[in-house]
């Protein structure tokens, strides 16, 4: 069980170090020495005798003075810097100061001051008493959310610390009476007989709101009432100072949180709403698993609140992503799906009318656009579909955002905005979440702004926090990135909203990530069939006692006089009237509709029917004047008085010699590719860790003055005056998190072309989750398509088990075409096929291949994923080149490039067809013509593996039909792309020839680490594909 606790943890004490507000502590510049801290028991002990200058009425005073030191002692005058390293230093008082040189030659004015100052008579005490105070105040704003009242159960979902505390003080009652054990332990030096005093309060403070002093009671009253309510305010790590005012402001000034009477209503209306769904589908489906939202039912109204806020500030557009839970009551309360199309999909006899798999309910996503009632604009709102996988959804909701941020010309998030929900065992373990956080603030990726919302019922399934996180909150990783962090008792719906309007007004005013923690319970199991006294028997005992949300809400409205007991029974029979006639709706729905669900619709790029408009692909080439202009440009610093760095100049000179003599290498073909897109007006985005220059140091997008710091030149974005603009970002060293967001970025568009590099191909497996819950299966669960491109750089070339292998054999393992079926042949076979499969894979041997199959990726007429294993040492290979011919208008990409050499002039006399893939073509024409083999082996390259291209092998396997038949690879036998290969041959000729196996032998890692043992498998590989007995007598 969960300790349980009481909700009483205390204040340690803190240090000078603590007190130091926020924006010096990561600035401080240490004085010679290191960074001392000013001990405040100085402060407190120091004889005023000794030190005079630290009396009462300066204390605010030394206090600046002290913190503009601790930044940087020039900041101060000599004298002070001094003081403070003396002090520091731990010089005993009165022998810390030293007298600055006297102007005048006389210290006597100054040495009478001192006189009277030390003739009063309390000075020294009013010096600590307001040092304490400020103290106190600090001590409040850092940690007055420890004691909040933030667990609706009573049961602390906190754990700070297990040592026992010695000071501290508790947090008021039920009638807000403080409760001040701060001065029976001492710690701040304050005394009961202190309460009455008046104090000046500090600037960093704003609970005086019309007044500059109050007496110590109030000022503690006023702490309690903003700290240590129903909200616990985590801000004060910020390193921002007018960030940190401006949340002091929101939650201390008196009477800030006040509501009218409408809004209360509204509150209400939404917290039935909330509530009534979910009681009316546990009475309707009592054994159905939908993740229900009971104890958290104040989502519903922090949610309405945020949309209504933001598209009162213009937002126009919403994206959410958000798991299980209370995902039904999401889409009908806040996105307001049509109920009855919520309640078919109970109905276990419905049938699916889209091709697919589908998905289960709570993971359908949804778009919708409607008037907002309180904003009176309107506003789109989309809730991404996801898989099970916890927090893979929120990098695609980021780039989505972005990406409709970029399409509309939103550049600081005005305008579109994304709203990510979590578990709390999810925000806290799924690593995903801190890659997104590192996104947030990165020019190509910022969404200017997310607000989180953590659905906290101090569980994961079976787990308690306790088992579950190592933080303190399940929120600590969004301090990362100086988010504050609003922790509140989803038990009090006042107190949601208003942290839900501060979080959106945070938003719209600074642009940065907030995040609302809802602490509240989970009143059934995980799902409803789930028994939770098992694991949680005691947390269970008090959830069976816990008084419902609405309950406990409705009836302090109704003591209020906000609404009568009448008014609320009809609010609430209506809406049940509401949703048992959209039951009744729903069972006349016969087909489920997973086109209904789509969260990314495309207007205008499919029939109205939603299908392709045309099964054709025209000609992927283009003019050879295009080719010479985009060339030239990529051969060029197209600015003036920029310098680039030498070899960067070789480079361009062998670009423009390559124009000249109408060839192109791999960097130049993919240059043709996005230049000629780019010109059609399609942006171009490759992302990914390096790509701006390049892993290998080929591709040099980005230019950088030799001589002016961060002055840059794309010259891709010089292209034509009309043309799209060209992105290009070096990402974040993460692959699921940067995955995750091309996807989502692809989403939002079919016409751009969005591209995600990895480092080395075998770094995918990091983001393997993207690959399998969304690229490779996201059409056949949520009808929807996508065409993001991946390069992955690919290629057994001595580097060791690691930065060898994309691991091809894995994409194809996912391919759903059949291998034992020989498919029907049709004019437009090649299009259609493509339509059909989940994802399209190939392996292009020269840059003329890219560049087509670039270019097909935007004029096909539907999107697939397309997995691009690109290559390494083949970027400069002298015969990995490919002439202009090969691109210009009526070239297109060739799924399969046939032997065309003295084999394919006299295919009787060739005795074996060599089948490969990739850069082995290279090895193996090299090594047959070196063996005088040329007329007796054909070697065929695979270009397009997946979907395979049947009817291409079947005319190359009738071609030579005395040949046998070897699938060559460079990879080990389990993996690559034998596999996959294999059947797919056999069934087009039809079982009638073995094909045989010339590559690796099976291993556990892709590659040795040895270099010697690289290159004798690749020369015994090579031997056995050449030797025309290596497979005799072996059937
Ligand atoms: C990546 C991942 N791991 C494990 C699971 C299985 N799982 C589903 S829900 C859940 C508990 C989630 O707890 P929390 O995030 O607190 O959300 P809650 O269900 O409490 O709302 C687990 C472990 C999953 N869906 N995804
Ligand atoms: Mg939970």
């Amino acid at each position: 069980m969960h300790r349980l606790r009481t909700t009483v943890a205390r204040l340690r004490p803190l240090t000078a170090a603590q007190t130091a507000p926020g924006p010096s502590q990561p600035r401080l510049l240490p004085a010679e020495g290191g960074l001392r801290t000013f001990q405040p028991a100085r402060r407190l002990n120091t004889s005023v005798a000794a030190e005079p200058f630290l009396n009462g009425t300066s204390s605010n005073y030394v206090e600046e003075m002290y913190y503009a030191w601790l930044e940087n002692p020039r900041n101060v005058h000599k004298s002070w810097d001094i003081f403070f390293r003396n002090a520091n230093a731990g010089a005993p008082p009165g022998a810390a100061y030293q007298s600055p040189p006297p102007l005048s030659g006389s210290s006597q004015g100054l040495a009478s001051v001192q006189a009277r100052v030390a003739a009063q008579p309390n000075v020294e005490k009013l010096v600590e008493d307001h040092l304490a105070v400020q103290s106190l105040i600090r001590a409040y704003q850092v940690r007055g959310h420890h004691i909040a009242k933030l667990d609706p159960l009573d049961i602390s979902c906190v754990d700070f610390d297990d040592a026992p505390c010695t000071v501290g003080f508790q947090n008021v009652g039920e009638k807000y009476e403080p409760v001040y054990t701060v001065f029976t332990t001492g710690f701040y030096g304050l005394a009961e007989s202190d309460l009455d005093k008046v104090f000046r309060l500090p600037t960093t403070t704003f609970i005086g709101g019309n007044e500059s002093a109050l007496p110590l009671r109030e000022i503690i009253r006023r702490l309690e009432m903003a700290y240590c309510q129903h909200i616990g305010v985590e801000f004060m790590f910020i390193n921002d100072v007018e960030q940190c005012q401006w949340i002091r402001q929101k939650f201390e000034t008196p009477g800030i949180m006040q509501f009218g009477l409408e809004e209360k209503r509204t509150l209400l209306a939404r917290m039935i709403r909330s509530t009534r769904f979910e009681e009316f589908l546990q009475r309707k489906w009592s054994s159905e698993k939908r993740f229900g939202l009971e104890g958290c039912e104040s989502l519903i109204p922090a949610l309405k609140t945020i949309i209504d806020m933001s598209s009162q500030s213009g937002v126009e557009s919403v994206i959410m992503g958000m798991p299980h839970r209370g995902r039904l009551n999401v889409l009908a309360n806040v996105i307001r799906k049509e109920l009855d199309q919520i309640f078919c999909q109970f109905d276990s006899k419905l049938e699916a009318a889209d091709e697919g798999s589908g998905d289960v309910k709570y993971h359908l996503g949804m778009y919708h656009k409607r008037m907002n009632r309180v904003s009176d604009r309107y506003i789109t709102m989309s809730l991404m579909a996801n898989p099970s996988h916890l927090e893979a959804v929120d990098p695609v909701v980021q780039g989505k955002t972005k990406a409709e941020q970029f399409y509309c010309g939103d550049t600081e998030g005005k305008r579109v905005m994304s709203i990510l929900l979590h578990g709390d065992a999810a925000f806290a373990g799924q690593g995903i979440v801190y890659e997104t956080f590192h996104l947030s603030d990165l020019p190509s990726y910022t969404t200017h702004g997310t607000i989180h919302v953590v659905v906290n019922n101090q569980i994961g399934f079976t787990t308690d926090p306790r088992m579950a996180r190592s933080s303190p909150y399940p929120t600590d990783v969004a301090r990362v990135v100086n988010a504050p962090i609003f922790h509140v008792n989803a038990d009090d719906p006042e107190a949601v909203i208003y942290v839900c309007k501060v979080a959106a007004e945070w938003r719209n005013t600074f642009h940065k990530d907030v995040v609302v923690d809802l602490v509240c319970y989970r009143r059934n199991g995980h799902n409803e069939m789930d028994e939770p006294m098992f694991t949680q028997p005691l947390m269970y005992k008090q959830i069976k006692k816990q008084k419902g949300v609405l309950k406990k809400f409705a009836d302090k409205v109704i003591a209020e006089g906000v609404i009568t007991m009448q008014e609320y029974e009809e609010e609430v029979a209506q809406y049940d009237k509401i949703c048992e006639e959209a039951y009744n709706r729903s069972k006349d729905e016969k087909i489920l509709h997973i086109k209904h669900w789509l969260d990314s619709p495309w207007p205008g790029f499919f029939t109205l029917e939603g299908q392709p408009k045309t099964m054709s692909c025209p000609p992927t080439g283009i003019s050879e004047e295009e080719l010479s202009h985009i060339g030239n440009i990529a051969a060029s610093v197209p600015v003036e008085d920029f310098t680039i760095h030498g070899g960067l100049s070789r480079i361009l000179k062998g670009r423009a010699n390559m124009v000249n003599q109408r060839v192109c290498d791999w960097a130049l073909g993919e240059y043709m590719a996005f230049g000629s897109l780019l010109k059609d007006g399609i942006h171009v985005r490759l992302s990914g860790q390096d790509v701006e220059r390049g892993t290998f140091s080929h591709r040099h997008h980005v230019l950088h003055d030799q001589n002016v710091d961060k002055r840059i030149c794309v010259p891709m974005n010089h292209i034509s005056p009309n043309q799209a603009p060209y992105t290009v970002c070096n990402s974040s060293l993460s692959e699921y998190g940067v995955l995750g967001f091309e996807l989502g970025f692809a989403m939002a568009s079919p016409n751009a072309l969005v591209l995600w590099e990895a480092q080395f191909g075998d770094f995918n497996n990091t983001a393997q989750c993207i690959i399998d819950q969304f690229i490779s299966s996201g059409q056949a669960k949520w009808v929807r398509q996508n065409g993001i491109v991946l390069l992955l750089p690919h290629g057994m070339e001595g580097m060791g088990p690691e930065h060898s292998s994309a691991r091809p054999e894995r994409f194809l393992q996912m391919c759903n075409d059949d291998p034992d079926v020989f498919p029907k042949l049709s004019e437009d076979f090649a299009v259609r096929q493509l339509y059909d499969c989940n994802w399209i894979v190939v392996n292009c041997s020269n840059p003329a291949n890219y560049f087509h199959v670039l270019r097909r990726q935007i004029l096909q007429p539907f999107r697939k994923p397309l997995i691009v294993f690109t290559p390494k040492s083949l970027l400069r290979h002298p015969e990995a080149k490919s002439s202009f011919d090969d691109m210009l208008p009526a070239t297109h990409f060739r799924r399969i490039i046939p032997d065309d050499g003295p084999a394919a002039a006299s295919p009787e006399k060739v005795k074996r067809v060599i089948f490969c893939s990739g850069k082995i073509y290279y090895e193996l024409t090299r090594e047959r013509k070196n063996r005088g083999m040329d007329d007796t082996v054909a070697v065929v390259r695979v270009e397009q593996l997946s979907p395979f291209p049947f009817d291409l092998v079947k005319a190359e396997t009738d071609r030579y039909l005395n040949a046998d038949l070897v699938w060559c690879q460079e990879e080990h036998k389990n993996q690559g792309y034998y596999h996959y290969v294999k059947p797919r041959i056999r069934t087009t000729i039809n079982h009638t020839r073995p094909v045989w196996y010339a590559g690796r032998d099976p291993a556990a890692a892709p590659a040795t680490g040895n270099k010697q043992t690289h290159l004798t498998e690749l020369q015994r590989l090579l031997d056995t594909a050449l030797d025309l007995e290596a497979f005799s007598g072996k059937l």
